[in-house]
């Protein structure tokens, strides 16, 4: 487990993955969205998603930027923020857009 879930979480991310077909893919996206500051992220090749848990403000984009820079598709299926009030940088208001 990531030590970084001990930090201050503004809130979490779930994203759908699509593209990896073994763990080095599964290593790849990891590590594109660990890069991220603030982020704490962990990938789950059956389920073809990614968990993610922030302690900065990230904007979904960012997170699909991400993905996508690794060579696979992302979409943000879900945001949750930590103390209701995070996010507003992010804009939560687009959470339930298309990707
Ligand atoms: Mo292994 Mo994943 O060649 O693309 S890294 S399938």
């Amino acid at each position: 487990m990531p030590a970084a879930e001990a930090l201050h979480p503004l809130g979490e991310v779930e994203l759908a993955v699509s593209g990896m077909t073994c763990a080095s893919c599964v290593a790849r996206v990891e590590r594109k969205l660990n890069r991220l500051d603030g982020v704490a992220a962990t990938v789950n090749l059956p389920l073809e998603s990614a968990h993610v848990v922030l302690s900065a403000d990230v904007a979904d984009q960012d997170l699909v930027d991400a993905v996508e820079s690794a060579g696979y598709e992302a979409r943000v299926t879900r945001r949750r923020s930590a103390n209701g009030a995070a996010g507003d940088g992010a804009g939560p208001g687009a959470e339930e857009s298309a990707g």
